[in-house]
């Protein structure tokens, strides 16, 4: 498998490709990571150095691959965080490119804009190039509730309404939704997670238990091994269960640990070998 991941890299900690790129090798995945920002650490500390690129960087270094017969062979293109707003159509013309060379080819888009307490911390701009111009063209789409609801216009609470709210995304474009946190007020235990995967004619459900830590990078995780699993096996319950097992060993290891870093390289076997301690249920 071979997937090309364009997103943040960072020198301390792992939020971006710093938090895909390893997990996915872990795997057994080719990945050939471009990075759209150069940075020390990530956002979430209030300060940090180093740069941006360009669309126009991203795309020099999708043309470098094309050259060396890169680009064939590929089965997805991963995007998260958009920092810039001119990376959004570079990512949309490696979509492109890889999808001239590799027909089979997913375009996996994680629609990063902020979540339901902080709103959205994306630039306005941004936030409408991922809306009217990059879901509409992606495939499988794994979106936080808030994420889905500002895709969609709608205001997904419960799981009937989230998966209506997923349908409408489905009409916009992406033919598999993950949303990976479901908040349901007709549920009064807030001590769980749940993550539904939308897929062909099947819905899937899990719930995890929910840790006390916010921890940067544990949605990027999410959707690298999610597309990995997604179209190695075909099947969205297995690839949920999977996910949702190796992230929460991920999130118990960091929890553990007393860092505020995720412990991903600590928890390399989760990847390749989950517990698989929870099952999904069909909801549809
Ligand atoms: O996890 C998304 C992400 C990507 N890139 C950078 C970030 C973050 C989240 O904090 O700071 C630079």
């Amino acid at each position: 498998m071979r997937i090309l991941s364009i997103q943040s890299s960072v020198s301390y900690g792992h939020v971006g490709n710093s938090a895909a790129v390893f997990p996915l090798q872990r795997i057994g995945v080719e990945v050939m990571p471009i990075y759209t920002v150069a940075f020390s650490n990530h956002t979430g500390y209030g300060a940090w150095r180093g740069p941006m690129f360009s669309g126009n960087d991203v795309r020099e270094i999708v043309t470098g691959i094309e050259e060396r017969g890169g680009l064939a062979g590929v089965d997805a293109v991963l995007s998260g965080y958009q920092g810039g707003d001119d990376i959004g159509d570079a990512i949309l013309d490696a979509v492109d490119r890889v999808k001239q060379h590799s027909p089979d080819a997913i375009y996996a888009c994680d629609p990063v804009l902020g979540n339901a307490v902080s709103g959205c911390h994306v630039a306005p701009e941004v936030q409408n190039l991922i809306r009217d111009r990059v879901v509409p063209r992606a495939d499988l789409i794994t979106p936080n509730q808030f994420e889905l609801g500002f895709i969609t216009g709608t205001t997904p609470t419960t799981l009937e309404s989230t998966l209506a709210s997923v349908d409408r995304a489905r009409e916009i474009g992406p033919s598999t939704v993950l949303v990976t946190s479901v908040e349901r007020p007709e549920r009064a235990e807030d001590y769980v997670v749940e993550m539904l995967a939308v897929h062909g004619d099947e819905a899937w459900l899990i719930e995890t238990p929910r840790l006390p830590l916010k921890a940067n990078g544990s949605g990027d995780v999410t959707a690298a091994l999610f597309t990995a699993h997604l179209r190695s096996t075909g099947e969205a319950r297995a690839a949920l269960e999977r996910t949702a097992s190796s992230v929460f060993t991920l999130l118990e290891n960091t929890l553990a640990s007393g860092q505020r870093e995720l412990q991903l390289v600590e928890s390399q076997g989760a990847y390749a070998h989950p517990a698989m301690q929870f099952e999904a249920r069909r909801v549809r």
